[in-house]
């Protein structure tokens, strides 16, 4: 079949800065400490990454009671609760806290406002790792919604101080939305000077909207559990694109292909570069003769590693990439 002509290419797309921090605190705690590291759910929602960290040493548990005492505990770039936190801490264990800084600029600013006499309002998805930590930074006064509905429904003890947050990997459009109508509801509340919407999720959003109108089909590489990958496939679809999202080039079908002659090809935040690469080997053997990258914002940020990880005295481990 020769459908396919052109492969495109979104630009950012893939890791994050939060991402590649939170893969290098497992990879280096490996080197360091040496196997196993226990690593509390998936460092990042891939199973590429996951499944090569865990034939590094890394063991993946959910629960810190299947961790030993005395053991190396990386926290996921999710981020965790205070309870989870301090029960690592009871159970006496050697914490790394591989939460993205920029969660953690979430988790700081509830727990500042919660000391003014804030409630909150959190927009995002039930039972999302991130969501139960951001929740969990309080035991109280912080209330989940998840679409429109969900606005008109809850009720905060008092509205005086009331505030917005939400999971930074959300769909930007669906997040404005439902951000106005809290604001209709509660004109009073207040919201973050900027979106808690990450910079990675706001660009690859941005990207997709770039992309999706030049193709006949967009391919999102990430994995099921991942949310903003999900939010890359469905931006795409929303835009009237058919989008396909894979966990590797081994899920591709051929049939997909089909009377396409442009392909569009992103990755969310935690999906590797070397699975994109393996998904356009497999496109350009279903007829692709180029492959075209798009323009697009250029991303240098970068996150500096916890302290007791910077190591000058061991090489630094090969890296996914
Ligand atoms: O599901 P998700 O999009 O929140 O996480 P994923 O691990 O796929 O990507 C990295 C994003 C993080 C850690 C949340 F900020
Ligand atoms: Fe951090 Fe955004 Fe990446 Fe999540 S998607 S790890 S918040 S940079």
């Amino acid at each position: 079949m020769q459908d396919v002509q052109e492969i495109l290419l979104a630009e950012p797309r893939g890791f994050c800065a939060g991402v590649d921090r939170a893969i290098e605190i497992v990879e280096r705690a490996i080197a360091k400490f040496g196997a196993p590291i226990y690593v509390r759910h998936e460092i990042v929602h891939n199973t590429y990454v996951v499944e090569t960290l865990r034939a590094k040493g890394a063991v993946f548990i959910e629960d810190l009671a299947e961790v030993p005492p005395g053991a190396t505990l990386v926290f996921s770039a999710h981020g965790v609760s205070k309870a989870v936190e301090a029960e690592a801490q009871q159970r006496g264990f050697s914490v790394f806290d591989a939460t993205c800084p920029l969660v953690t600029k979430v988790h700081v600013e509830v727990a500042k406002l919660a000391k003014e006499g804030y409630e909150f309002i959190m927009i995002g998805h039930k039972g999302h790792p991130e969501v139960e930590g951001t929740m969990g930074q309080l035991d109280h006064g912080i209330h989940l919604v998840e679409d429109v509905a969900d606005v008109a429904r809850v009720q905060p003890g008092q509205t005086q101080k009331l505030a917005v947050v939400t999971q930074t990997t959300l769909s930007v459009d669906d997040a404005a939305e439902i951000a106005a109508a809290v604001r209709a509801r509660f004109p009073a509340v207040r919201e973050p000077k900027q979106q808690d919407i990450c910079y990675a999720t706001q660009n690859r959003q941005d990207a997709v909207k770039v992309m999706s109108p030049q193709v006949d089909l967009v391919i999102v590489v990430g994995s099921p559990t991942s949310s903003n990958s999900n939010r890359l496939r469905e931006l795409a679809q929303r835009l009237g694109t058919p989008a396909h999202m894979v966990d590797s080039a081994a899920e591709l079908q051929p049939e997909w292909f089909e009377g396409k002659a442009r392909v569009g090809l992103t990755a969310g935040a935690s999906a590797p570069e070397v699975l994109v690469r393996e998904v356009i080997e497999r496109i350009k053997a279903l007829g692709a003769v180029s492959v075209r990258s798009l323009q697009g914002i250029e991303e240098t940020i970068k996150f500096p590693l916890p302290k007791g990880l910077k190591l000058d005295d061991i090489p630094p481990p090969q890296h996914i990439s």
